[in-house]
C-alpha cells in the first residue's frame, strides 16, 4: 500500500493531469465528496487530502508515503524527516517582502507580518536586520495599511495582489514551486514503488 498526500486548492488542479500521465486517476465522483482518504485507479495507491501545511507532517511521520508542498511550506516546515526528491515546475511564485515604499524599510526594528514566520525570521537574521514578526493567517497585505506592520512577507506570483492593496514588491527571498517529497523510512522499504512513481512524473514535467 501506498499512501499519497495531497492538498485541494491550486497545487491539486496541477497536480492531477501529472499523475494521470503518469498512470494515477481519481475519479470525479471521489474529487467531489467530501472523503479525506481517496480510492484512485489502483488498489494499493491511497490519496488523503488535507491543508498545504500538513502535508510535510504527515509526510514526516510517515502517515503519508509521499506527498506533494509547496516550496514555501516546505521551507516553514523544515523538511526535517523527509527527502525534497522532485521539483514538479508547478504552483510557481516567489516569495517576498513587500511594502508601501522602500523607505518603509528603513526601520531599526522592523515590524514584519507574515504566516511564513520562520522563513521571515531566518531571512532578517541573515541580512542582520532586527525585526518583530507578526503571525497572520491571512490578508498579509493590509497589516502595513492599518499600521500593524512595516512590511509583509508573503507569495507574489503577478503582483495584483500586491498593486490592488497599495504594495511594492521590494526584496526576494526565494523562487517557490511544488515538490514531491517522501518519508525517508518509506524511501528504504517502499523503495522500488517510490522509484517507479518519481520515474513516470518526472517524464511528464
Ligand atoms: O487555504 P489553505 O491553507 O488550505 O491552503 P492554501 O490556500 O495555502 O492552498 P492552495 O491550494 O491555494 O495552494 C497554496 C500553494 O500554492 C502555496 O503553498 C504555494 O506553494 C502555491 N502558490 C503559487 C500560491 C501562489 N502561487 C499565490 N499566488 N499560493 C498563494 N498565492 C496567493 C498569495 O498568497 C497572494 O495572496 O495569491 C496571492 C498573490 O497572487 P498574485 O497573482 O496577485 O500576485
Ligand atoms: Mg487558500
Amino acid at each position: 500500500m501506498l499512501t499519497i498526500a495531497l492538498s485541494k486548492g491550486r497545487i491539486l488542479a496541477q497536480t492531477l493531469p501529472l499523475l494521470k500521465k503518469a498512470g494515477l486517476e481519481i475519479a470525479d465522483s471521489e474529487l467531489n465528496s467530501r472523503k479525506l482518504i481517496l480510492d484512485t485507479n489502483l488498489a494499493e495507491v491511497k490519496v488523503i487530502i488535507i491543508r498545504a501545511t500538513d502535508v510535510p507532517v504527515f509526510v514526516q511521520h510517515g502517515a503519508a508515503d509521499m506527498g506533494i508542498a509547496g516550496k514555501d511550506v516546505l521551507l516553514e516546515h523544515g523538511a526535517h524527516g523527509l527527502f525534497e526528491l522532485l521539483d514538479l515546475g508547478i504552483a510557481k511564485c516567489r516569495l517576498m517582502v513587500a511594502a508601501q515604499s522602500s523607505d518603509h524599510l528603513q526601520e531599526n526594528i522592523l515590524k514584519v507580518a507574515t504566516k511564513y514566520v520562520n522563513s521571515a525570521k531566518q531571512y532578517f537574521q541573515q541580512k542582520g536586520q532586527p525585526c518583530e514578526i507578526i503571525k497572520l493567517y491571512g490578508a498579509m497585505e493590509l497589516a502595513p495599511i492599518v499600521k500593524l506592520s512595516h512590511c509583509i512577507v508573503d507569495l507574489v506570483d503577478t503582483g495584483n495582489t500586491l498593486k490592488a492593496n497599495g504594495l511594492i514588491p521590494l526584496d526576494h527571498i526565494a523562487d517557490i514551486s511544488s515538490r514531491l517529497v517522501v518519508n525517508s523510512a518509506s524511501f528504504k522499504t517502499k523503495n522500488t514503488q517510490i522509484k517507479s512513481w518519481i520515474n513516470a512524473i518526472e517524464k511528464n514535467i
